[in-house]
């Protein structure tokens, strides 16, 4: 069977999602960043990590997304088969790794990204993480101006991958999605589906 390693609310709720999408028999075991257990796993300590029954790992939430996609066809979430739709899901799952996923560190880890340890550097450091995560939510509101999903072959494991954030942004910014309707929408939209609550619920230990 297939197991997602996961945190609470972190970027590994996208592949849970994904993983009850599918709908086939799968472990989702809860770990803490770092703990023993995820590091004898998978030494960087970070989730999310999947192990196939062979022992595969394979770590990389974009790789992990597509991988699943690509493994369970019948589930209909790849966002379509052609080249340029594969080439639009690369896009998008590029822009969650690097640009969406990668401008929350600050704001999560403010201390990773200066040397002052003074309150003022913190909320600074923190004040330029959100300018970041805004203008990267500008381009995904724009984006999603007159669409349901972010792929144009429909729900796809891209718009789980858009989940985690959106509801971190919806959190970490000082007027959270009010300023993109569209990602409001779209977060709504997933928030919404019955499996995504489970998901949730289950990541919430009820
Ligand atoms: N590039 C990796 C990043 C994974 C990552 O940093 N995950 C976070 C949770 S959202 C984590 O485990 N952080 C622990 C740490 O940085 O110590 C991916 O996309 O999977």
């Amino acid at each position: 069977m297939t197991t997602l390693y996961y945190a609470v609310g972190a970027c590994s709720l996208a592949p849970h999602i994904v993983l009850e999408w599918i709908g086939a028999p799968y472990d989702a075991v809860k770990v803490q960043y770092g703990s023993k257990e995820l590091v004898a796993v998978n030494p960087t300590g970070a989730v999310p990590t999947l192990r196939e029954d062979n022992g595969w790992l394979l770590t990389q939430c974009g790789a992990i997304l597509d991988y699943l996609a690509s493994k369970h066809p019948e589930a209909g979430l790849s966002g379509g088969d052609g080249l340029r739709n594969k080439a639009e899901a690369h896009r998008w799952s590029a822009f969650f790794t690097s640009d969406v996923h990668a401008a929350f560190w600050p704001i999560f880890m403010p201390s990773r990204y200066t040397t002052d340890t003074s309150e003022a550097a913190r909320a600074a450091v923190v004040a330029a993480g959100q300018k970041l995560v805004a203008k990267q939510f500008r381009i995904l509101d724009s984006h999603l101006d007159g669409r349901d999903y972010i792929l144009d072959g429909g729900r796809s494991v891209i718009d789980a991958y858009s989940f985690p954030m959106t509801r971190w942004a919806a959190k970490l910014l000082p007027d959270g999605l009010k300023e993109y309707p569209n990602v409001q929408a779209l977060h709504d939209r997933i928030a919404a589906d019955p499996s995504v609550q489970k998901v949730l619920a289950r990541e919430a230990g009820k």
